[in-house]
């Protein structure tokens, strides 16, 4: 029986991903390194260090200067997420966080950002949520199952009581060491190792989703 739901952060509640695709593209600009929008889909789910690595990708910098390149691409992702407001969270997301907790379902978020508890916040849904497990709570970042482990012993869960909803592949992934269920928000090239696949949470009820997880 599944008690618990915890949801990817970025391409699952609200679409930062543009706001990383932003900074980065300005980090790039300034450093002079091609990079584009098609570029930015690798980036996807993916942690700040290993973003970083996929833009400069051999050229010669040291670690203080990959350093000061995380920093100022954080700093220009802070700045544009001040303004996120409710109105940020993607079609279906509040009704179904609804819903769950209706049904008493938990609610843990499981994103790689440091920022999550920020970006939460801003979306107005900190009271719907009973953990957060973010960029500080594990060492190994997604694929490792670390980050969703986490979450659910945030929420007093086994894995096999929880689904994982994720847009990336690596979260899938991630959700799939766990042990958990998975459901894949996007088109099957990407999340397609999923145990459900859907475009993405619009119009999705909890009774639907079980009943898809049951098949
Ligand atoms: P930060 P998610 C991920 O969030 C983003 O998809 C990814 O683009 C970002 O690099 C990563 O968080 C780290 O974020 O730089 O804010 O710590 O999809 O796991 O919610
Ligand atoms: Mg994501």
């Amino acid at each position: 029986e599944i008690r618990g739901v915890i949801f990817d952060l970025d391409g699952v509640l609200t679409d930062t991903a543009e706001y990383h695709y932003r900074a980065w593209q300005r980090l790039a600009d300034e450093e002079g390194i091609p990079f584009n929008r098609e570029d930015n889909e690798a980036l996807r789910g993916v942690s700040r260090r290993e973003s970083l690595m996929l833009i400069v990708k051999n050229r010669p910098y040291t670690e203080s200067q990959l350093q000061e390149m995380m920093e100022r691409k954080n700093n220009y992702y802070v700045e544009s997420i001040q303004n996120i407001t409710p109105k940020d969270l993607l079609p279906g997301a509040i009704a179904l966080l609804e819903e769950l907790r209706q049904a008493g379902i938990k609610i843990a978020i499981g994103s790689a950002s440091k920022n999550a508890h920020t970006v939460v916040e801003k979306l107005g849904i900190a009271d719907q949520v009973d953990a957060i497990a973010d960029g500080y709570s594990v060492q190994k970042p997604k694929p490792a199952p670390d980050l969703f482990l986490f979450a659910a012993h945030e929420l007093g869960l086994p894995a096999n009581q929880c689904i994982v909803v994720e847009d990336a592949a690596a979260g899938i992934e991630a959700g799939l060491a766990a042990g958990m269920w998975t459901v894949g928000l996007g088109p099957v090239e990407r999340v397609g190792a999923a145990h459900v696949v859907l475009p993405s949470l619009a119009g999705i009820t909890w009774a639907e989703l079980k009943a898809k997880l049951n098949n």
